[in-house]
Formats: C-alpha cells, structure tokens, sequence
C-alpha cells in the first residue's frame, strides 16, 4: 500500500467509526428475524429474500433515458454536507483503491440476480475524501438521467456499496448505468443510481425520485420493505 492509500483506509475507518453505533443497529447488518430462503450469503441474510425469484438474465430498468456519457467527460461530484467537496474525473476515480465484490442485486419488482461481480471504488473512500460534516446523516445519490435515490450514511458505508465501473470483468454496459453506477447489495437495487453523478452528503433525510412517488425509504430486501 502506498501512502496515498494509506491515508484514505485510515480516513475510510475513522468515517466508519463515527458510524459504528448505528450501522450495529441497521436490519441490514443485524437482523434478528430476517424474512427468506436460502442458505446464509455473504453477509448472513437468507440468499433469497422474501418475495424475491431468481432471474439469469438481468434485466434493465430506469426512466428510460440512457445518458450517453464519454469517459472524458465524466465527472462525480461529491458535496453538500462535506468539509471538502470533490469532484472526480474518470483518472482520478481509477487512481484511487480499486476492488472487486461479487454480489447479488434484489429488484423490488420481484426477481434477484445473483453473484454479480462489481468492480470500482467503494462509497465509503469517496464519503473519507469529502469528510462528511458533523450530522451529516443521508445522502441523495444523483444519476446523469436526472434520477435520485436517498441512502442513510451508515448503509452507504458498508464495504459492498461500490461506484462500479465493470461487471463480471467487462465495463459497465451503458443500459447498466455505465460508465458508473452505485450498487448497494444490502438494499433493494433502486437505491443504487446509475449514471451517477453526484453524491450529496445531507443532515436529514429527503426522498428521492421513487421515494417521493411511494417507495420506502429503508428498502430493506430481507423486512419485505418496499413502499412507505
Ligand atoms: N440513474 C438511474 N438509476 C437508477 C434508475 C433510474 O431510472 N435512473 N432506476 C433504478 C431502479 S428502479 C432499479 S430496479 C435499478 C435497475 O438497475 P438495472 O437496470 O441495471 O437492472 O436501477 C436503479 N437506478
Ligand atoms: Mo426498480
């Protein structure tokens, strides 16, 4: 690991740490009575949550606009409640630590597809760069479609929450959301932008796009939590 490295697993841990007390209590971590079928996944829920039917095909759904974004012009801009607003080119996103997590991805629609292979930069080392102030508690995750989706902190901390940029070792195929697109493997998959563009740190929680129109805030797979 080289020193630029260093410093953001350490500022990635400090964030988390600030976090710690309500990432123990989010269902998403620890769920007493978690409703599914399955053996146990990666992190311990049922592998199929409740309502959920395996798809192999993975289907594609948005608003129906697909920006085309050039890489060179891509941009991520991460701000709002931040000491440090930053905003990514596409280097910059490949020049910070990059990882890969197989994961699966629950539709609320009802079907799931399993073991998807991501590959990016987790959420959590673009929240360390900006340092999120003091209350900070939500975001609102941005796409390039003009979608938005709210996500608590301590969700979009966890280690499977990536901007993925490939998918089983090929780029982000643009209907996917790429160039990049957030993944959260814990929540159902609308919370998840595509296209993104930016991550707005907020004190307080605010729907986004589908929250607004009756879906959950929380959008827990494993608590049947679809619409509020
Ligand atoms: N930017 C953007 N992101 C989005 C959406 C969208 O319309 N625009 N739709 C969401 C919904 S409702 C779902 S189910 C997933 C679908 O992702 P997929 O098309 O890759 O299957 O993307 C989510 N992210
Ligand atoms: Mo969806």
């Amino acid at each position: 690991m080289d020193e630029k490295e260093q410093r953001i697993v350490a500022a990635r841990l400090a964030l988390r740490d600030r976090f710690k007390a309500r990432a123990a209590r989010t269902p998403s971590r620890a769920d007493a009575r978690p409703l599914g079928s399955g053996p146990p996944n990666r992190h311990g829920m049922p592998k199929l949550p409740v309502g959920q039917s395996v798809t192999t095909k993975w289907p594609v759904l948005d608003l129906g606009r697909h920006p085309e974004v050039p890489r060179e012009r891509w941009r991520l801009t991460v701000d709002g409640a931040v000491e440090e607003p930053v905003t990514l080119a596409w280097a910059d996103l490949l020049a910070l630590p990059q990882v890969e997590d197989v994961s699966d991805f629950h539709c609320v629609t009802g079907w799931s597809q399993m073991d998807l292979r991501f590959g990016g930069v987790r959420l959590a080392d673009l929240l360390a760069l900006a340092r999120p102030q003091e209350g900070a508690s939500h975001l609102m995750l941005h796409g390039y479609d003009g979608y938005s989706t709210n996500v608590a902190l301590e969700e979009a901390l966890e280690d499977d929450v990536l901007v993925a940029h490939t998918v089983n070792g090929a780029p982000l195929p643009v209907e996917h959301g790429g160039p990049a697109r957030v993944v959260t493997p814990r929540l159902y998959a609308w919370k998840g932008a595509k296209w993104v563009n930016r991550v707005e740190v907020m004190k307080g929680d605010r729907p986004g796009y589908w929250e607004e129109r009756g879906y959950s805030d929380t959008a827990r797979p494993w608590r049947d939590d679809r619409y509020r």
